[in-house]
């Protein structure tokens, strides 16, 4: 059977997320418009009868500024190393240049497909075809995909071009589990969507999240997460006039852990306030990174 890893890489934005649940069939990975919405590698597993494929989903590939960064770009290099093939993505809408300059300095080792995501956002056909040739033209470039992730346009035939690639081994994972990472993790992750959503300019970058109970009782399950800000004023903001936003973000952010989990699900938030956190190695582990 083909197996593989199959890595996706690509500016923040460019939709790789959005990809990885359109493969999936699945939501594995939060989605946002706004960029830096990944901050970890997201690994999901694909089983069919004669095909295993492991992908990761990664951070948008930044310049760091916070150890937080440091950690994102990390996740970034580890997903490197492993590929059998990287799916470079490409926004349709922008110019290629600046993703160019980043796969360039990727030095990759694996073959690359380069995927031009977001066609539906283009209705000029020479454009995409303009950026087609661009990227056939590099030299990681072992072919051009165009697709859109949202509409899930081109996803079928993405897959064929991926096994295309993939060597022939054994599965690395046993049984049907679709991630190595634990449930605690994507409920975290919902909560952190959440923030996406509801909150405006940095306080998203600001903001995590860290489960502190999970419990499963018989009729519910019992979760309480508390919110990190990195100031004050920041925590009342989440908080809103007399807890009205933070209701909001908790009533929006159960409904999908109660879809992800196929149970009832009481959810308690809690804010707390940890200055700095982005730069504080203690803070980071503790929270995840
Ligand atoms: N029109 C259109 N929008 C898309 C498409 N794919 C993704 N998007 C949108 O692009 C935005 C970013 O999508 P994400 O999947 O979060 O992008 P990402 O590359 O994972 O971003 P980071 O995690 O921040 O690096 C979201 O608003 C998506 O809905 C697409 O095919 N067409
Ligand atoms: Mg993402």
């Amino acid at each position: 059977m083909k197996v593989g890893f199959v890595n996706i890489f690509g500016k923040p934005n460019a939709g790789k997320s959005t990809l990885l649940n359109a493969i999936m069939g699945e939501k594995m990975a939060i989605v946002s418009h706004k960029v830096q919405t990944t901050r970890h590698r997201i690994k999901a597993i694909l089983n069919e009868k004669d095909f295993q494929i492991i992908f990761s989903d990664t951070p948008g590939i930044i310049e760091p500024k916070y150890k937080l960064h440091e950690k994102m770009m990390q996740a970034v290099k580890g997903s490197l190393e492993d590929a059998d093939l990287a799916l470079l993505l490409v926004d349709a809408k922008e110019k290629p240049e600046e993703s160019h300059a980043i796969f360039e300095a990727l030095h990759l080792k694996a073959p690359a497909v380069v995927i031009i995501n977001k066609s539906d956002a283009v209705k000029d056909a020479q454009q995409i075809q303009q950026l087609q040739d661009f990227f056939a033209a590099q030299r990681y470039c072992k072919e051009v995909v165009v697709i859109s992730a949202l509409q899930k346009m081109g996803i079928e035939d993405l897959l064929q071009r991926i096994l295309f690639y993939l060597p022939e081994g054994n599965p690395f994972f046993e049984g049907d589990d679709i991630s190595d990472l634990p449930t605690k993790f994507f409920v975290s992750e919902l909560i952190r969507e959440k923030i996406f959503e509801l909150y405006q300019e940095e306080l998203p970058y600001h903001s995590a999240v860290l489960i502190r109970e999970f419990k499963e009782k018989t009729t519910l399950i019992k979760i309480t997460a508390d919110i990190i800000v990195q100031r004050e004023t920041q925590k009342g903001i989440i908080i809103g006039e007399g807890g009205s936003m933070i209701k909001k973000l908790g009533t929006l952010a159960r409904i999908d852990i109660e879809a992800f989990l196929d149970s009832k699900v009481f959810l308690e938030l809690f804010v707390k306030v940890r200055s700095k956190w982005r730069d504080n190695d203690i803070f980071l582990k503790e929270y995840g990174y």
